[in-house]
């Protein structure tokens, strides 16, 4: 289950995905651009992440992602440069989408927790603002 604490921020949404269970256990699957909203280009998973550890702390210039939580839980803070929210994700079925110009700050990682992305492009650290003033300069000049 996901627990949303503010109204969203902007280009941000929960995704459900499909569950297909038995006595065996539970398969979710992901299609791109059928489940998410743009052709899957890269797939990347954080793990033993330490209780105590933050993550993101970043945005990107045309960078498109969802992020599920696929054991265990840990909190995203959302920031579109005007609007703040959170959300914590702990259901392998739900996904967050991030779109581009968003900042992220990741914590509050429950032990062994795993976090998957899909992610819209190859890394390329030039997407990456790092900078929150870059951020926020970008999200008021509405540039890439
Ligand atoms: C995001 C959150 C959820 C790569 O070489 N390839 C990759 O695909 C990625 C994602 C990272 N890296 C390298 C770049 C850094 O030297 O791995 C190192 C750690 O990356 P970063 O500090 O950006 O990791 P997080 O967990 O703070 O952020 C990542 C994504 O970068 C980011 O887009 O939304 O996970």
């Amino acid at each position: 289950m996901i627990e949303q604490n503010k109204s969203s921020a902007g280009h941000v949404r929960l995704i459900d995905l499909p569950a297909v269970t038995d006595p065996r256990g539970d398969l979710t699957f992901i299609e791109g651009e059928r489940h998410v909203p743009f052709p899957i280009r890269r797939v990347y998973y954080l793990y033993n992440v330490p209780v105590d550890a933050e993550r993101g702390g970043h945005a990107h210039r045309d960078l498109e992602q969802v992020v599920f939580a696929l054991s265990g839980s840990f909190r995203m803070k959302i920031d579109d440069g005007k609007t703040k929210s959170e959300y914590w994700l702990r259901d392998p079925r739900k996904g967050l989408y991030i779109n581009r110009l968003i900042w992220r700050e990741m914590d509050s990682f429950s032990q062994g927790a795993v976090c998957m992305v899909l992610a819209s492009h190859p890394y390329d650290e030039n997407d990456y603002f790092r900078d929150y003033d870059d951020f926020t300069l970008a999200v008021n000049e509405g540039v890439k």
